[in-house]
């Protein structure tokens, strides 16, 4: 038989095993005048353009989705999270070299989390990290299937990755002391999921239109709508 006591122990034990976080989640807005895709010229390496023979390729650095929403943003906890220290993700952090383009363009990843960097190509790539907190790395890769893996010491948005063998290759890393962020997706979305609740200040960043910052209360098991509106200049 369960004593009155028993189920009151019963529900305090639940109720401190439920997460005390919420999330956020948000669009990104683009406003003005959609600017064309530019076209990637890939002609000083033949293997890179054998790998898209008969197909254009186009930049990842403005893209504007068919719903007027901006792909590749980069949406962090800038403030609120001071002192509080979290578990490296068990997951490694993945760029890909991968028809001599990064994929993806924007990743955010932790403090000394693995990052896996991989070429997918038949061609040579050398992938140059340029950060400004942590010490810099600059590795060929001239096999397909190659895997090296780097971690970065400091915390640092963003961090500039390029290629010097193909100079339109460019990527960007958010370097973070917590997993909390996310990159806006081909419909302009992004999530943040359990964060602890409390009040914080999210940054968007975009590598043309800059950033924009917002204040969120996040309560327990909320979901909050942050969403932001970047211009065409
Ligand atoms: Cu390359």
């Amino acid at each position: 038989m369960i004593t009155n006591i028993s189920k009151f122990v019963l529900f305090i034990f639940i109720c401190s095993s439920i997460a005390v976080s919420g999330n956020v989640s948000g669009k990104i807005n683009f406003k003005g005048g959609k600017p064309a895709a530019s076209k990637v010229k890939m002609s000083s390496d033949q293997k890179c353009m054998k790998i898209h023979t008969g197909k254009d390729v186009v930049s990842d650095q403005v893209v504007v989705n068919a719903n007027n929403t901006l792909r590749w943003v980069f949406v962090y906890v800038k403030k609120g999270l001071e002192g509080k220290k979290f578990p490296q993700p068990k997951n490694k952090a993945t760029i890909d070299q991968q028809g001599c383009m990064y994929k993806p363009h924007v990743l955010g990843m932790m403090v000394n989390q693995p990052l896996e960097i991989i070429n997918s190509d038949p061609t040579m790539h050398n992938i140059h990290a340029l950060p400004k907190n942590s010490p810099q790395f600059n590795i060929g890769q001239p096999i397909k299937g190659q895997k090296t893996q780097k971690t970065f010491a400091k915390a640092e948005t963003m961090i500039r990755v390029k290629c010097d063998v193909h100079n339109w290759m460019g990527a960007w890393v958010g370097v973070l002391e917590h997993p909390f962020f996310g990159v806006s997706d081909g419909e302009g979305n992004f999530t943040i999921k359990d964060l602890p609740t409390g009040e914080y200040e999210l940054e968007a960043w975009h590598e043309k239109y800059g950033t924009k910052t917002m204040k969120v209360k996040v309560g327990v098991s909320d979901t909050q709508t942050a969403d932001f509106t970047f211009e065409s200049k």
